[in-house]
């Protein structure tokens, strides 16, 4: 059993309890104990106080791209010009180096869980062996008719090594790239598969004004992306509403990211569907997308946040994506930090299926620890944590230590 303790221990429950000089008890990969340090070292021993530190679950970044970990080369300040820029980029695979360095940027901020998109399955190996939880969104595009078997075939096979890797650390999922990107033949079947394997399920949803115009009008950028790319495609293969009706009664766990032209009726669509929306505020505004409104959102559906890639992010700490967002809203901002950190641990843990995101017993002992000068002094202990953090001190994964920053 070892026991760690800190100045405030974030429990990040829904009432978000803090414990001030508490410690949580761990054995293996679970949680046994959580209270006032005191109590935990007469009851176990072994037992280390952290002064000035907080002490919280392990962050989670619901949605990235690790293969995306080479920011040259990309356009930003409009959807178009940047898609159009990946497109050059995409021949040239980033390296195993550039991975591993994005990475360890995430344990840096202190996050222990990547939900990670992979288009081609170039990141698996790093991932597999990053010593991080992973789910492991396998990414499925076909927009063409013509080649909806083959692009079928090769995501299957892609789907097949990955379960290979399937681990208690290692969770793969499925993610359909974007309605303007998967033909309907595709989703029905991806949606078949998801609920086969009652896993998680991502897509790119309403990111931009054009992918809005697409979907609703069948013109703008994507009319003309089509025209050079695939003439056959003269219109979207979706309305919204016929989009989102491809998930109903489904038992994944569904998210959508972005969601930034999203009405508040389509994202009531959602919750009824029992999906999540990931915000990812930087790379919103460097795509020329307006940001979500965060506490709109999130009254109405668990709204999380994420760093997305280096591609569109200038970087993967999560840390300053929570700060990002928390400048950017309009809402009040000592119970909007509270709802922020939630949002990175509890209600990411519950979005993506995992057992960790709470410091409860019997949960996974997936923790970070920072140090956070004066936390110790204030009763604003989220937004402390929020503006003063830097980088975690130590990042526990079902209660492996994975080396300090
Ligand atoms: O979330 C951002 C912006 N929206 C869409 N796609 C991506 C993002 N970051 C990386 N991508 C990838 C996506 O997974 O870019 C490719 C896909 O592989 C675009 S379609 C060729
Ligand atoms: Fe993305």
């Amino acid at each position: 059993m070892e026991v760690i303790g800190a100045s405030k221990v974030f429990v990040c429950d829904d009432a978000f309890c803090v414990l001030d000089n508490g410690a949580v008890a761990f054995e293996g990969a679970h949680i046994c104990d959580v209270g006032d340090f005191a109590t935990l070292q007469k009851r176990y021993g072994n037992a280390r106080f952290h002064d000035d530190c907080v002490l919280l679950p392990a962050l989670i970044n619901p949605h990235t791209h690790i293969e995306f970990s080479d920011s040259c080369g990309f356009v930003f300040g409009s959807f178009g010009a940047w898609l159009s820029s990946v497109f050059t980029q995409r021949q040239k695979p980033c390296s195993k180096e550039q991975m591993e360095s994005a990475l360890a940027s995430l344990r840096k901020s202190g996050v222990g869980c990547v939900g990670a998109i992979s288009s081609q399955g170039h990141d698996l190996d790093v991932l597999a062996c990053s010593n991080l939880r992973v789910v492991y969104f396998n990414e499925l595009i076909g927009s063409s008719h013509e080649g909806a078997e083959s692009a079928w075939e090769n995501f299957l096979q892609r789907v097949q090594t990955a379960d290979e890797y399937a681990s208690a650390t290692f969770h793969n999922a499925l993610a359909a790239h974007s309605p303007y990107s998967v033909v309907p033949k595709l989703l029905t079947r991806l949606v078949c598969e998801a609920n086969k394997r009652q896993c998680a399920l991502s897509v790119h949803f309403l990111e931009s004004l054009e992918e809005r115009q697409w979907l609703c009008e069948d013109s703008g950028f994507f009319k003309d992306f089509y025209a050079n790319f695939n003439p056959s495609n003269t219109q979207s293969f979706y309305r919204i509403e016929s989009f989102l009706e491809h998930f109903a009664n489904t038992k994944a766990r569904l998210l959508f990211v972005h969601c930034t032209q999203a009405s508040e009726s389509e994202l009531a669509h959602i919750a009824r569907l029992g999906g999540s929306v990931v915000s990812c505020p930087r790379s919103n505004r460097l795509l020329g997308g307006k940001m979500l409104g965060f506490k709109k959102t999130n009254a109405i559906l668990p709204c999380l946040i994420g760093t997305d890639s280096l591609a569109s992010n200038n970087s993967l700490n999560l840390l300053e994506e929570l700060r990002t967002a928390l400048f950017c809203a309009h809402a009040p901002i000592v119970p909007l930090s509270v709802a922020l950190v939630l949002a990175a641990t509890n209600n990411a843990a519950r979005a993506l299926g995992l057992d960790c995101g709470i410091l409860q017993n019997g949960k996974l002992a997936d923790m970070a620890l920072f140090h956070v000068p004066q936390i110790r002094h204030t009763h604003q202990e989220a937004l402390t944590f929020l503006l003063h953090a830097t980088y975690a001190q130590s990042l526990w994964v079902g209660g492996k230590e994975l080396g300090g920053n």
